[in-house]
C-alpha cells in the first residue's frame, strides 16, 4: 500500500499530493488504507530535559486527529496538534530522533533558537526523504535567554504546505525570566494559534482551492488544536499567556475584553520592563509573552481576533479580512483577588553597538520570465546555490527592510535575533529581541543584528510561507 501511495505521489504535483493522499485514505473507498490511520488521544505530552539531556523521538506522519469539534486528517508530530512541547534549559543537550513518515521530504527548523546552523542542528538545507530517519543533536548555549521558540518543517518549496497541514510544536527554554517572583507565581498557559482549511470530511483542501499568492488561510482557527478553549485564572489573580502564531499566513490582532495586556517578552526573550497594550498584532512566526490581571468583575471574557487587512484592496480574494471579531478563547475567573502585583522590572535588554555595515533589502513580487509570478528580495527570486548576503562572524549590521509592494511581509532571519531600530525613521519606543518583524507596504524598517557564535549558511525569508516557497528567501553566509 505504501508503494502505491508513493508512486501516486510521485505522479502528482507536490502541492496537491498530500490533499489527494489524505482524500484517498478518508473517503472509504480504500478500506485498507484506513487501517493505517489511527485516532490519537488529544492529551498533550510535555517533554522536559533531565540531567541536562532532552531526548525525544519525533515522528512526522498523517493521521486522523481530533481538531476543534471535528475529526481531521492532518500532518502532525507524534499524533498531536500542535506537536509535543519541548522544554530545556541553557546548557542542555538536545537529541531529537526524527522519523519522516510523510510521503514527501521534510526537515526541522528550530525557529528562534540561537544554536548551530550547520550539521544536524538548525540546518534548513538537510533533506530527510520519506521513510528516512535523522538524529538532530545540539546544545543550548549556557548564555541562551529564556523564551518561547518553536519547531516546524523548512524544506523549501513545501514549507507552507507542511506547516498548513499541522506540523508545528513549541520549544521552551527555561531561565531567568521564569524565576522573577511575579512571573513565577502567575498561572502559565501556552496558546498555539493555527488555522486549517478542511472539507466536510475533514480532509485538507488542495492548494488549488486556496489563495496561494496572498498566502493560504483556513476558516477553522484553533488554539492548541481546540476551538474556543476556556482558560481559568486561579484565585491568585495573574495569568501568563505565551502565544505563538503558528499559522502559515494568518495574522492575529489580539485583544481581551476589558483587560489590557502587559507584554513581558517578545520573540527572543524578556523585555526590560512590562509594556501595557490594549491589543497585540502577531504575524506568522511571532511570539508574545503577556501578563493579564484578573482585576475586573469576575466572569467570562473573550480573547478576540480583531479584523486586520494585510493585502492591498485589489488582491483580497478568498483572504478578504473577516469584518467581525472572532473568538479565539475564553478567559474566566470567579473571584477578584489581585494578590499578585505586576513585576516592575524584568531583565535588561542589551543595547547593541553601532553597526559596522548597512544593507538594503527590497521586498516585492514580480513576473520572472519563464516562471511567472514570484516573490523577491532585491528583484531576485530564491536560488539554492546563490549566496545573497555574506557577513562576518562577531560583527553587528543594520539591515534596511523596504516593502515596495502591496502586501504585508513579515521578515524572519534564522539563527540570530535582532532589534528593531526604527520604522520609517521613527525610533522604536523600547528595546526588544525579535526574529520576525512586519514590514508593511511603503514602510522602511531598520533592524540591528549581531552575528554571534555560529558560522555557516542559513536563510532569511518572508514568514508568509507561501511567499517564501515562491521565492522570497535569501541565503545568508556567516563567515568565521
Ligand atoms: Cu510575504
Amino acid at each position: 500500500m505504501k508503494q502505491i501511495n508513493r508512486r501516486r505521489f510521485l505522479s502528482l504535483s507536490s502541492s496537491s499530493a498530500i490533499a489527494v493522499l489524505i482524500a484517498q485514505c478518508s473517503n472509504g473507498k480504500t478500506q485498507k488504507n484506513q487501517e493505517k490511520f489511527q485516532t490519537f488521544s488529544s492529551e498533550h505530552k510535555i517533554n522536559q530535559s533531565q540531567d541536562s539531556l532532552l531526548e525525544v523521538n519525533l515522528i512526522a506522519s498523517i493521521n486522523k486527529i481530533n481538531l476543534g469539534n471535528k475529526q481531521a486528517y492532518l500532518l502532525n508530530y507524534n499524533g498531536q496538534i500542535p506537536g509535543p512541547r519541548l522544554e530545556a534549559k541553557p546548557g542542555d543537550t538536545i537529541r531529537i530522533n526524527f522519523t519522516n513518515k510523510l510521503p514527501q521530504p521534510t526537515n526541522i527548523h528550530y525557529h528562534g533558537l540561537h544554536i548551530p546552523i550547520t550539521g544536524n542542528a538548525d540546518n534548513v538545507f538537510l533533506k530527510i526523504a520519506p521513510g528516512d530517519r535523522l538524529t538532530y543533536q545540539f546544545q543550548i548555549p549556557q548564555n541562551h535567554p529564556a523564551g518561547m521558540f518553536w519547531y516546524h518543517p523548512h524544506f523549501h518549496g513545501l514549507t507552507a504546505e507542511q506547516l498548513f497541514g499541522g506540523l508545528a510544536g513549541l520549544f521552551i527554554v527555561r531561565g531567568e525570566l521564569d524565576e522573577i517572583p511575579e512571573v513565577k507565581a502567575a498561572e502559565e498557559k501556552f496558546l498555539v494559534l493555527q488555522d486549517f482549511a478542511l472539507d466536510q470530511r475533514g480532509n485538507l483542501l488542495p492548494s488549488q482551492e486556496l489563495s496561494i499568492m496572498t498566502g493560504r488561510q483556513g476558516d477553522l482557527i484553533t488554539v492548541n488544536g481546540q476551538s474556543n478553549p476556556n482558560l481559568t485564572i486561579p484565585p491568585q489573580g495573574l495569568l501568563r499567556l505565551r502565544i505563538l502564531n503558528a499559522s502559515t499566513s494568518r495574522f492575529y490582532r489580539l485583544s481581551l475584553e476589558e483587560h489590557p495586556f502587559y507584554l513581558i517578552a517578545t520573540d527572543g526573550g524578556a523585555l526590560t520592563e512590562p509594556i501595557e497594550m490594549s491589543e497585540l498584532l502577531l504575524t506568522p512566526g511571532e511570539r508574545a509573552d503577556i501578563l493579564i490581571q484578573a482585576n475586573r468583575e469576575p466572569g467570562k471574557y473573550r480573547l478576540l481576533n480583531l479584523p486586520y487587512q494585510r493585502v492591498g484592496m485589489g488582491m483580497m480574494g478568498r483572504n478578504a479580512p473577516e469584518n467581525q471579531p472572532q473568538v479565539l478563547a475564553t478567559v474566566s475567573y470567579e473571584s477578584k483577588v489581585a494578590a499578585i502585583p505586576l513585576p516592575t522590572k524584568l531583565i535588561p535588554v542589551e543595547a547593541l553597538p553601532e553597526a559596522q555595515k548597512v544593507r538594503r533589502f527590497e521586498m516585492n513580487h514580480g513576473m520572472i520570465p519563464g516562471k511567472g509570478m514570484a516573490f523577491l528580495f532585491n528583484a531576485q527570486p530564491y536560488q539554492l546555490e546563490r549566496i545573497d548576503t555574506q557577513v562576518q562572524l562577531n560583527t553587528v549590521e543594520d539591515w534596511e527592510l523596504i516593502n515596495t509592494g502591496i502586501m504585508d511581509h513579515p521578515f524572519h532571519v534564522h539563527g540570530n535575533a535582532f532589534q528593531v531600530v526604527s520604522r520609517n525613521g521613527k525610533p522604536e519606543p523600547y528595546l526588544a529581541w525579535k526574529d520576525v518583524v512586519l514590514v508593511r507596504p511603503g514602510e522602511k524598517v531598520l533592524i540591528r543584528m549581531p552575528f554571534r557564535d555560529f558560522p555557516g549558511k542559513t536563510v532569511y525569508h518572508c514568514h508568509i510561507l507561501d511567499h517564501e516557497d515562491l521565492g522570497m528567501m535569501g541565503n545568508l553566509e556567516i563567515q568565521a
